[in-house]
């Protein structure tokens, strides 16, 4: 049966610790929808259309992922795909707790959609989109943590402003 994860995220911008988590899941799920959505603490620096753009960009390679977007609730839009699953990453003890609270909520809410955690390589252990934002802000070497891609977007964004 085809088995179907959504990988959701603020992504504002994807890094190299995110795509190692689509890619890990692109290699276990047959379908893995990524998936922009609202994370009402953040207030985001690339928009919905930017960030599924360059995420498009990233995946080009992946033919089992596709790039989406949501504004509503995560487990509705999971339900709406047919997802088995939620993938998230883990990177630190830090990460747990936000995790196991927003697990517990979605369970909550649908108990049929599992939560699969996917533990960061220690490469990427320390990586974030906002430390990579902070670092590019003020002209620092983010060469290898994020796509060039994404090097490139972030030159122009913080270049524009
Ligand atoms: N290595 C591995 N994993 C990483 C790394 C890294 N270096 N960096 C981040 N990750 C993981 C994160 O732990 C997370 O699992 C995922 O990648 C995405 O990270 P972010 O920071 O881009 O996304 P978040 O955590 O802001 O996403 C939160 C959501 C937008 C999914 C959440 O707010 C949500 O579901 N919003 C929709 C509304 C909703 O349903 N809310 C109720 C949920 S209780």
């Amino acid at each position: 049966m085809n088995k179907i994860a959504v990988v959701p995220g603020s992504f504002d911008p994807i890094t190299n610790g995110h795509l190692d988590i689509v890619k890990r899941a692109a290699d276990i799920f047959d379908e893995v929808y990524v998936v922009v959505m609202n994370n009402s603490m953040k207030n985001p620096l690339f928009n919905v259309d930017e960030r599924m753009d360059l995420i498009s960009q990233v995946t080009s390679g992946m033919p089992n992922v596709k790039v989406d977007s949501s504004s509503g609730l995560l487990i509705d839009y999971a339900k709406k795909r047919k997802a088995d699953a939620i993938v998230r990453g883990l990177r630190a003890i830090s990460d747990f707790e936000y995790e196991m609270q927003i697990t517990s909520m979605n369970r909550f809410l649908d108990e049929h959609i599992e939560t699969f955690f996917i533990m960061t390589k220690n490469q990427y252990s320390f990586l974030s989109s906002s430390i990579v934002k902070e670092v590019s802000r003020y002209g620092g070497d983010i060469h290898g943590l994020v796509p060039e891609v994404i090097e490139t977007a972030l030159k122009e964004k913080f270049n524009s402003k």
